[in-house]
Formats: C-alpha cells, sequence, structure tokens
C-alpha cells in the first residue's frame, strides 16, 4: 500500500515521527494507503525551506514564475486520468464529477494565476491641488512564507485555488490538505519536482488540523494563514493567529438559499436545482440546501423535484451512470443522518431518501446515502439554521418577497444564494437585498475566476479569486513625492 510523503525543501520525504495515519476509501470503507502523521518538527523543517527560498523567488522575474505554473498546470493534465481516479478514489465522488470539474478546474487555477499575475498592476495616486501637489505610487510585494489549509469536498480543487496565487504573487508557501484527502496533494508535489519548481516554493506537510494546521498557525514566520473549512476551525485558527496580526482569508460554511418564484423557467429551474442540491454528495459550500418556493408552484415543484430525486442514481464512484457516489467520511455520513432524525424530531417529513444506502459486493461497507428532501419545517429550526454538508435539503412555501427574504437572510451564515425569476427588476431588487457574497440568478456554480469570491457573516473574511486573490498575498506600500 502506498505510503504518501510530505513534500519539503523540493523533496519527498518521511514525517520525522515516522508514524502513518489511515486513509480511507469512502466508496469500499477500508484503508488503502496511509498519510503522514506530521507535527511541529515537519512544519518547522517547512517553515525553514520557505524562507530560505523566499528571496529568490520573490525576485524571480514574473514570467518565469508563470512560465513554471504553465508546466505544472500542463503535467497535471498529462496526468489527467490517474488524477481523476486518485480523486474519486479519495473523496468518494463520482470519477465523472473529478473529470469534469475537479481536476479540470484545479489546472484552471494554476493557468488563471500564473497569468493573472502577469496583468496585476499597482495603484498611483496623483494630487494636484492643495499644499502637497504630488504622486503617491502604490507597490505591492510578496508577503514572505504563507500558509495554506484546505478541506475535503473539492480537494485539488480548493488546494490550487489558495497555492496558485500565493506562489504567482511571489510568496513561498507552507500548505495543508485536508487528511481526510490527501492523495491528489501528494500527486501534485510530484509534478511540481517534475516541473521544476525551486526547492521551498511549495512546501506540503500531510497530517491533522490540530497538529500541522495548527503548527502552522501558531508559527510567527508563516505571515498569512489562507484556510476554507468549517466556521469552527476558522474561529480557532482566528484566535490564535490574530494576536500575531497575521493576514487571514477565511472561506467558511454556508446554508445556501435557493429562492424560487413563480415566473421562473420551470424546467431549466428544475434540473440545476437537482445539481445545485446534490452535486458532490451536496458537499459544496455553494449547494442550495434550503429552497424556499412561491406557493402557486410549491406543490407542483415539490412532486417533479421528489420524483427526480428519488430516481437519482447513488452508486460507486466509478459507474459511469453514478449521480451521487459516497459521502466523504463514516462520522460525516452519520453526522449528516443524524440531521435527518433531528429533522424529523423538529416535525418535518421525508419526502424521500434519508437513508443509508448499502451497494452490492465489494461497496457493500461505504458510505453511501439516498438524496434527501424534507418539507414542514419552520425556517429557524435548527434543521434549517445550521450547514449539515451533505445530500440534505429542505423545501418551504413562500407568499411574499419579503417572507423569502427574511427567510434567506434567516441564518448567520451569507455565502451564496440562487434566484429564479424571469422578472428581471425583482432578480436584480432581492439580489441587491441577499446577505451573501454570491448570487446567481436563474444558475448555480457558474464561475469565472477574475470574481470576488467569499462570504459575509459566518461564511468568512476575505475574498478570493481574481486580483482579490493576488491583493491578498501581496503587502502594499505607499509612497508619496512631492512635486
Ligand atoms: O473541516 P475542518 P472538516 C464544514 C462542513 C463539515 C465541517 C467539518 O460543515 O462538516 O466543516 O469538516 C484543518 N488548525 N466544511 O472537519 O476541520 C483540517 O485538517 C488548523 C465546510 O473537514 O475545518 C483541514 O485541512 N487547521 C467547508 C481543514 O482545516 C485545522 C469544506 C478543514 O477542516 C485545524 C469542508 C486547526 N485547529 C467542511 N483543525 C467549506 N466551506 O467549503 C482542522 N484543520
Amino acid at each position: 500500500m502506498k505510503y504518501i510523503q510530505n513534500y519539503i525543501g523540493g523533496e519527498l520525504m518521511a514525517p520525522k515521527s515516522g508514524e502513518y495515519l489511515d486513509n480511507i476509501d469512502p466508496s469500499r470503507g477500508i484503508v488503502y494507503s496511509y498519510i503522514p502523521d506530521s507535527t511541529k518538527e515537519d512544519i518547522d523543517l517547512a517553515v525553514e525551506a520557505a524562507e530560505n527560498a523566499f528571496p529568490k523567488w520573490a525576485t524571480t522575474p514574473k514570467d518565469e514564475r508563470s512560465a513554471i505554473m504553465i508546466k505544472i498546470a500542463n503535467l497535471i493534465e498529462e496526468r489527467m486520468d490517474e488524477f481523476v481516479a486518485a480523486e474519486s478514489l479519495d473523496n468518494g465522488k463520482p470519477e465523472s464529477l473529478a473529470a469534469h470539474v475537479d481536476i479540470p478546474r484545479a489546472v484552471s487555477n494554476l493557468k488563471f494565476f500564473a497569468t493573472a499575475i502577469l496583468h496585476f498592476a499597482s495603484e498611483s495616486h496623483y494630487m494636484e491641488n492643495g499644499a502637497h501637489p504630488g504622486i503617491n505610487y502604490t507597490t505591492r510585494k510578496p508577503i514572505g512564507v504563507v500558509g495554506c489549509i484546505s478541506p475535503w469536498n473539492l480537494p485539488l480543487y480548493l488546494f490550487t485555488w489558495k497555492i496558485a496565487p500565493a506562489i504567482a504573487a511571489g510568496n513561498c508557501v507552507i500548505a495543508k490538505p485536508s487528511e481526510i484527502t490527501p492523495m491528489t496533494a501528494y500527486l501534485l508535489s510530484e509534478v511540481c519536482i517534475a516541473a521544476g519548481l525551486p526547492a521551498g516554493v511549495l512546501n506540503i506537510v500531510h497530517g491533522l488540523g490540530q497538529k500541522v494546521g495548527d503548527a502552522m498557525t501558531r508559527d510567527p514566520k508563516v505571515k498569512a494563514i489562507s484556510f476554507t473549512g468549517g466556521t469552527q476551525t476558522g474561529e480557532t485558527i482566528a484566535k490564535i493567529a490574530a494576536p500575531m496580526f497575521k493576514k487571514l482569508s477565511l472561506e467558511l460554511g454556508g446554508k445556501n438559499p435557493n429562492i424560487i418564484f413563480a415566473d421562473c423557467d420551470f424546467k431549466k429551474m428544475l434540473s440545476t436545482t437537482l445539481r445545485s442540491s446534490f452535486a458532490n454528495q451536496g458537499q459544496i459550500c455553494l449547494c442550495g440546501s434550503r429552497i424556499f418556493v412561491e406557493r402557486p408552484i410549491y406543490e407542483k415543484f415539490r412532486d417533479a423535484f421528489v420524483e427526480r430525486v428519488s430516481k437519482t442514481k447513488v452508486s460507486y464512484p466509478t459507474d459511469p451512470e453514478a449521480k451521487l457516489g459516497a459521502l466523504v467520511s463514516k462520522p460525516h455520513m452519520e453526522k449528516v443522518l443524524s440531521y435527518v432524525e433531528l429533522a424529523k424530531e423538529e416535525g418535518g417529513t421525508v419526502l424521500t431518501g434519508g437513508i443509508q444506502v448499502h451497494l452490492e459486493g465489494e461497496y457493500s461497507e461505504g458510505y453511501y446515502m439516498r438524496p434527501t428532501v424534507i418539507e414542514g419545517l419552520a425556517y429557524d429550526c435548527r434543521t434549517n439554521q445550521e450547514e449539515i454538508f451533505g445530500p440534505v435539503v429542505t423545501i418551504t412555501p413562500f407568499d411574499t418577497e419579503a417572507e423569502a427574504l427574511m427567510m434567506a437572510n434567516s441564518t448567520v451564515y451569507g455565502l451564496a444564494a440562487t434566484v429564479w425569476t424571469e422578472n428581471l427588476t425583482l432578480a436584480h431588487r432581492f439580489a441587491d437585498q441577499l446577505h451573501s457574497g454570491i448570487v446567481w440568478v436563474n444558475s448555480w456554480l457558474v464561475r469565472d475566476l477574475r470574481t470576488p469570491f467569499g462570504g459575509v457573516k459566518n461564511s468568512g473574511v476575505g475574498r478570493e479569486g481574481g486580483f482579490e486573490a493576488l491583493r491578498f498575498f501581496t503587502e502594499p506600500k505607499n509612497v508619496y513625492i512631492q512635486l
């Protein structure tokens, strides 16, 4: 069985502890490889390597940095099938999803930031009047050693979404993938070596959040942390990092509303809502888990949706017909199933799903669950307020725009929202009033990598994407010259 290695100072190496953790294949419920159980010692080594690499990398011309990143992207593309299979095996998601979304998007992230850095400009402000005529110009320099911590739901996609802008901007990185899905980050380290990325520019340290993530967060030499994961973990990181005045970008949970008005394009809405509810087994922070439907079409929607959901195929990840694969881990599946029980206690009716699925043969111990639709819950009950992060949605009717808005905005989260209507004025008005970092009208998860990505309220602090990310990973300095 494969022993994953850390990537530190340009080399693949075992953790200093010599200890490894089990890496489980969620589609079968068995251990299939081992992950370094790294400690502070490995982080110390990585930080030293990053510090040593920084002066040279920070002054390497942009186009050279860009060329190496393009090479990394191309090498991933050359090994596409291997990356796709690895992502799907590690995470449980259908291979078709990894092939269409995860790995191509990781390649796009690298190419996007490799080229974005070539167009990244800083500002100049001319003061023509008053007592101090002069020019301000702002430089933007890399920060130094930065940390990137990513979750398990979109493993390589989110890992590269952080690493790419960091290294494009000239920083050196300590990166920690989720211990639940480390495999494609390991393959990435092989690719970085093959592409000739200078030693120490990217260091990938595997292991537990409480050990490796914590050590990285506490290290005063790590000047910025970019984190995606649970809101509670984000809070823990902020508490440690804030007194050291580290720059922080936190992309946290969501409880996204999907608001469906009666005049919508029903057919398009229905098929998109299936995806926005259950793509990646509902384990995307952008999934719409609270569906609000205008009363005149509530029953029509409910019946059509439940029929489609009940026919959705849950299967092993390599089944080309699979629409949902396995959930990422046993504890996570149990957590999601416990929310179904909570929903029942809170007075909800499970219209379809709500149960674990046992597939045949070698997949019988995998972590599968039927996509679940629940109705009859109050908008402010726990099921409708807490992030479940699985294939569970609730449906709720509404009578007025004001009521829909009140319910949509009622959670502590504010990441993404979807609005379905053919009424242009209503769409603008509603989008404007939603407490949300991202709004999709008549669509879902359409991503332009130039746009700011992130949430309000407990969904996070800061924005990723485009020049926002390059600004995060650089330190501005303003110089004023009197004329
Ligand atoms: O996330 P964690 P988990 C939500 C979702 C899920 C819950 C927990 O609701 O059920 O979070 O998931 C590292 N210091 N989301 O347990 O623990 C950890 O090793 C530093 C939403 O996977 O937040 C991993 O690399 N790092 C989300 C990363 O943080 C620490 C996606 C995320 O793990 C750490 C995933 C610590 N003390 C889950 N503890 C989204 N918004 O996309 C853990 N980590």
